[in-house]
């Protein structure tokens, strides 16, 4: 794969998310056979373009990183993408569903680690051990194709779906919690509308945090101290529309409410 088609791949994606544009699938008919590394090539020149426009990273999310995000999403493999700043919504500021297309929500278990973590081989002890804070978050996606529909290789190449991160305040020392065993419950209107556990993403998100470093390190990279992490969606995303008011609770973790307009 040369550079241009590189290049205009990653612009495929990019404008469609800077103008709120449903697109069809790279591997629709403009590019089908989009591998998986070729994908994370992609996504690196669009994560090079963001910060050439001017944003930042925030951190990195992992992605399908649970039973219920394969089924409904109809892949089945964790990926990882980055929260950029422009994506940021304050906890306790309202979620506008005009900054994107077709948005949903994910409960999603936070990190941040108290030292860098490079792969390969690491678990999910040295993930703990490396670890400053676990912290409750919501994640706002918003795939750039139409109804949502894409292989593997697509979602890669739309840096994940990410589209929004809302950061709850509510820290806790990791040997605190049984995170495995954190229930969540995300209700809508005071209706639950899907419930999960940590142990929903592989297994204890702890593991989600050293998949992401080993795969990083594929790349000589690494998982940076003091940025968040985002672990995957413990339970199905739920859209949301105007008028809504979402509370996502933790057992012992807090819980991040917003409203939505
Ligand atoms: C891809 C992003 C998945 C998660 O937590 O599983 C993700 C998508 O479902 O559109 O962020
Ligand atoms: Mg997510």
């Amino acid at each position: 794969m040369d550079k241009e088609l590189i290049q205009k791949l990653a612009n495929y994606t990019h404008h469609a998310e800077k103008e709120k544009r449903e697109i069809k699938k790279i591997t629709a008919d403009l590019y089908p056979e989009l591998t998986i590394d070729e994908a994370y090539l992609v996504q690196e020149e669009l994560v090079r373009q963001k910060l050439e426009e001017g944003h930042t990273i925030i951190g990195p999310k992992m992605g399908i990183t649970s039973e219920a995000k394969m089924k409904q999403m109809n892949v089945d493999n964790p990926i990882y993408g980055y929260v950029f700043d422009n994506m940021v919504v304050e906890e306790g500021e309202p979620v506008s569903v005009s900054n994107y297309i077709h948005p949903k929500i994910e409960p999603e278990i936070g990190f941040v680690l108290k030292k860098d973590l490079a792969g390969p081989g690491v678990t999910a002890l040295d993930v703990l051990l490396a670890t400053e804070y676990v912290f409750p978050a919501v994640e706002i996606i918003d795939s750039r194709y139409e109804n949502f529909n894409f292989t593997l290789p697509d979602v890669i190449a739309d840096n994940t779906s990410a589209a929004g991160a809302i950061f709850g305040t509510y820290l806790r020392k990791p040997e605190e919690l049984e995170l495995d065993v954190v229930g969540v419950t995300l209700a809508i209107n005071g209706e639950i509308k899907s419930l999960g556990a940590g142990a929903a993403v592989l297994g204890h998100p702890a593991n989600s945090v050293a998949r992401l470093a080993n795969m990083l390190s594929e790349k000589g990279e690494k998982v940076k101290a003091g940025q968040p992490i985002l672990t995957g969606g413990a339970t199905a995303a739920v859209p949301i529309t105007p008028g809504d008011f979402v509370q996502v609770k933790y057992g012992g973790l807090g819980d991040v409410s917003f409203a939505v307009k």
